[in-house]
């Protein structure tokens, strides 16, 4: 039977995609982008980026490989160590896993911070109310006080006391042009992104090559797994993490469907 058969046309709530479809987690991912165009959170270029997702994750099989699950761990291990962390939400990161990006900032203590590239009123306050339905407290980039240096679209706009003053920036899911701008300031950068060729992943010293919908949860349980640990012990768990190796392993099982 097809996956066509097997999974209505049209999903009103997630709950009707069965969990035990062999593609589960990719019809949740296409639904909860579907939804969130409905609800004026991800702009309909959202869906291409979606798709490009998607065909990257079926590549790499639907799964977390280990180089991901090391940069996961590492990714934790250096949110714990920053100072002023920031988790950028945009509007497929808002619409995918609202409650998993509020979960990893109260384990590391990090601020939520909204930022687009279609840069709308209208979508700004309704992805700060989703989060805030997801039980966000606080959510950043409403203000939009200061500008990312040398990036002339809406994306440059940041809060002062947000991602402008940040030290670890978390990057889900975007193009590369504001990941190079941050990183000319000089930003450390966790950068969660199925392409590994993409530019984004190739400027971070922490690239994640997994499916957001894993990589925010994991991330999550590493941080609660790594609390209480000594600065020496986190240090090193960020210096073993290698992320040109990570970068190739994954771009290997792309290509070669190896590990
Ligand atoms: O909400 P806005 O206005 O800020 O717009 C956001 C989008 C996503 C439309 C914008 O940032 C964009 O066009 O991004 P790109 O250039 O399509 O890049 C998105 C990257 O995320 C691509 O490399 C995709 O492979 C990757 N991606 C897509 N879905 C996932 C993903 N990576 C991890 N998990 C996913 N579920």
């Amino acid at each position: 039977m097809s996956d066509h058969e097997t999974v209505p046309a049209e999903v009103d709530h997630e709950e009707e995609i069965p969990e035990d479809h062999p593609r589960y987690q990719d019809l949740l991912t296409r639904h909860r982008i579907e939804a969130g165009v409905e609800k004026g959170i991800t702009h309909l270029q959202g869906m291409h980026a979606e798709g490009r997702g998607s065909a990257f994750d079926y590549l790499l099989g639907e799964e977390t490989i280990p180089s991901a699950a090391a940069a996961e761990r590492a990714a934790a291990a250096r949110l714990l160590l920053a100072d002023k962390p920031v988790l950028s939400i945009n509007g497929n990161v808002a619409a995918l896993v609202p409650g998993e990006m509020v979960e990893l900032a109260d384990a590391v203590d990090a601020d939520l911070e909204v930022n687009l590239f279609n840069r709308t009123p209208e979508r700004i306050d309704a992805i700060v109310e989703h989060l805030a339905e997801h039980g966000a407290a606080d959510v950043k980039g409403i203000e939009a006080d200061a500008r990312i240096p040398n990036l002339d679209h809406k994306r440059a706009k940041v809060d002062a006391d947000g991602i402008y003053a940040a030290d670890v920036v978390v990057v889900p899911l975007e193009d590369g042009d504001r990941a190079e701008a941050l990183e000319a300031m000089g930003k450390t950068e966790i950068v969660i992104d199925l392409n590994p060729l993409s530019r984004s992943p190739q400027v971070a010293e922490i690239p994640i090559v997994d499916n957001i919908i894993r990589a925010v949860p994991n991330m999550t349980e590493h941080a609660r797994d790594l609390e209480g640990e000594g600065e020496s012990t986190l240090r090193a768990i960020v210096e073993e993490f290698d992320r040109d190796e990570a970068l190739e392993a994954a771009e290997e099982r792309i290509r070669s469907g190896r590990l």
